[in-house]
This record gives C-alpha cells, sequence and structure tokens, in this order.
C-alpha cells in the first residue's frame, strides 16, 4: 500500500511530507520536521548559490577541507548554512560532513537522528556556472538518547538509511528524496519559496543508453573499465559527463544511464565517499529500480571504517551496471 503512496502533481512539499507521515499511525513526526528542515537549508544554500556571481563571495576562500582540496567559498557557506538549519530543528544529534573532518556534536542529545551530508558537491563547478548539489543521508541513532552522539552512530551500512537525497540547483533547483517507498521530485518555486511535487514515483529505465564517465581517466583504470567503455561506444552510447556527480545522477535516473568513477591510478579507492556521496545515491537508485555496486559489493551493503571513506562507485540503469560487473569479473 505504501509502495503506491502518490499525490497529485503540484502538491506542496510541506503538505506531501504531512500526508505521507499520516500513513503512519505511531510516527512522531520527528522525520517529517526534519526533512523540513532539510528543505529549508537547501533554499537557503540555493539563495547563495544564485546570487554567487554578484555578490563577490564566489572562488577560493584559500583554505583546504579535510580532503586537501581546495575549497570554495559556497562550499563553507553550505556547510555553515545545512548545520545551522539542522541545528536550530532540534531533530539531529550530530552530523558529518565533506567539509569537516570529525562528527559534529549538535548539543541536541535527545534527537533520534544522524545525518550525513555533502553540502555542495560538484563545487569546482561553481565559478563556470555549472549546476551544483546538496547530498543528505538520514541514519536512525545507534546510542541511547540522551547521550552525545559516537562514531558508531554514523558508521552504518547505506542499508540503514532511513531517508535520503539531493538537491540539484540547475536550471531549475529540485529536491529529490525518498524514505524507502519510492522517489520524488519537487521543483522550487522562487517566487513561491516552495518546493511543488513535479516527479512523482521516478523509476529508472533498466536499459540506459548513456555513461558518465571521466574519460581523461580511461589509461588510469583497469582493463574490465576499459572494456566497458569499448561496450558503450560500440553501442554508441552517448557519454555525458557533467562532473558534478547530482546533476549526472539526476540525468541518468530520468533518461536511463550509468555514472562511474572507478579506482584509478591516483585514487585507488575511487574518489567518491561512501558516507555522504554514494550511500545516499545508491539508495535512491535502488528505490528508482536501479543499482549501485562497487567492485564487488552492493554499495549499500558495505560496512563503513571512516567517516571519509572513498570507494569505486557505479550506479544507475540495471543492465548497464550489471554489464559492467560483469566485464569487471572476466578481467579476473
Ligand atoms: P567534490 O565533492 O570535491 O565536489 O568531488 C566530487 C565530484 C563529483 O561531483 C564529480 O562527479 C566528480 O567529483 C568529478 O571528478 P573528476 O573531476 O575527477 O572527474
Ligand atoms: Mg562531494
Amino acid at each position: 500500500m505504501l509502495e503506491k503512496f502518490t499525490a497529485p502533481i503540484g502538491t506542496a512539499l510541506d503538505r506531501f511530507i504531512a500526508q505521507k507521515q499520516e500513513q503512519f499511525p505511531f510516527a512522531t513526526g520527528e522525520l517529517s520536521q526534519l526533512l523540513r528542515d532539510i528543505a529549508l537549508a537547501a533554499k537557503i544554500i540555493n539563495r547563495e548559490i544564485n546570487r554567487a556571481g554578484l555578490s563577490g563571495i564566489e572562488g577560493s576562500v584559500g583554505e583546504e577541507n579535510v580532503q586537501g582540496e581546495n575549497q570554495q567559498k559556497l562550499d563553507v557557506v553550505a556547510d555553515v548554512r545545512f548545520i545551522r538549519a539542522l541545528i536550530k530543528g532540534e531533530q539531529t544529534c550530530g552530523i558529518i560532513s565533506e567539509e569537516d573532518e570529525n562528527l559534529i556534536d549538535t548539543k541536541n542529545p535527545k534527537a533520534k537522528y544522524v545525518v550525513a551530508i555533502d553540502p555542495l558537491d560538484g563545487s569546482s563547478n561553481i565559478n563556470v556556472n555549472v549546476s551544483v548539489g546538496t547530498i543528505f543521508s538520514i541514519y536512525r541513532r545507534r546510542t541511547s538518547l540522551n547521550t552525545p552522539p559516537t562514531l558508531e552512530d554514523m558508521l552504518q551500512p547505506g542499508r540503514d538509511q532511513i531517508a535520503a537525497g539531493y538537491v540539484l540547483y540547475g536550471s531549475s533547483t529540485m529536491l529529490v528524496y525518498s524514505t524507502g517507498y519510492g522517489v520524488n521530485g519537487f521543483t522550487y518555486e522562487p517566487s513561491l519559496g516552495e518546493f511543488f511535487l513535479s516527479h512523482p514515483n521516478i523509476k529508472m529505465k533498466e536499459n540506459g543508453e548513456i555513461y558518465s564517465f571521466n574519460d581523461g581517466l580511461y589509461y588510469q583504470t583497469s582493463e574490465g573499465i576499459r572494456n566497458f567503455i569499448e561496450h558503450c561506444r560500440k553501442n554508441q552510447y552517448s557519454g555525458r559527463y557533467i562532473g558534478s556527480l547530482v546533476s549526472d545522477f539526476h540525468r541518468n535516473m530520468l533518461k536511463g544511464g550509468m555514472y562511474l568513477y572507478p579506482a584509478t591510478k591516483k585514487h585507488t579507492q575511487g574518489k567518491l565517499r561512501l558516507m555522504y556521496e554514494c550511500n545516499a545515491l545508491a539508495f535512491l537508485a535502488e528505490q528508482a529500480g536501479g543499482m549501485a555496486f562497487s567492485d564487488k559489493e552492493r554499495i549499500l551493503d558495505i560496512m563503513p571504517e571512516s567517516l571519509h571513506q572513498r570507494v569505486p562507485l557505479f550506479i544507475g540503469s540495471k543492465n548497464m551496471v550489471k554489464q559492467c560487473l560483469q566485464l569487471l569479473n572476466e578481467e579476473g
């Protein structure tokens, strides 16, 4: 019954969240409030991104983040805004973020949930006005209420996510999320300051014809990966790579396709982070009927070992991912 829950196109996000909550007689409303907090953070970040070029806050702040990458100023802004919205919302006891080395204690020990975020993914694209995104995963804490959050609360496998989603700051701003009963997409109407349901119950085609891969990495990858790329080329699939994971994933989910970031000579464990990039998108991919693997293992089954762990990512239309994994296996 829950699987089939839909609302008419045009339903406001707040109303959608409330209607969905009504389906669970014992729901306390805390997750609903947390989703609203995330939507609020998305609106604030959206505002900052839209005025980035004008306000002079565009560009690099000159510091490096914990990944050793040059941090864009908007990364910092998005990080601060997001964390503040979650702290004020009081539903989150702990947060991990791409921009922060350690677990953040929100000082809300009564809160049931922990959140993993990449506040602004693809931020190297900001200076050239290309779409970027926010990625989030929500888990129920494992330690007792009224105690500080610990690593045990954060280092959970992706299959235990309660909800996950992303915000895409593109030609329109969209919030796409799932609480485990399908994937729904909401488009932001700036003049009303509200998200409205525009893409109900998104399903990913089983056979995609788009591959998203940084072709410059071709000779840095394994023979199996090169064989898969050759397979895509021979079949005249379209190569589409924005270099902004949320945007590439979003397009592939709507049109059918696959994104891959394998292990390379430079990034021997892959480049993308399990906790706040791969898990959320893997959750959405599976909810939409797609697939997400890391070499041999399902992304959602990986037991995380550290907060900023990287893994190879193969995600998208089921048959494309299977074909890729088969060629990787044949490689031996
Ligand atoms: P970021 O979190 O530092 O922005 O890095 C993640 C991004 C993804 O959005 C994108 O798909 C990938 O890195 C692009 O990497 P590359 O430039 O190596 O192809
Ligand atoms: Mg990122």
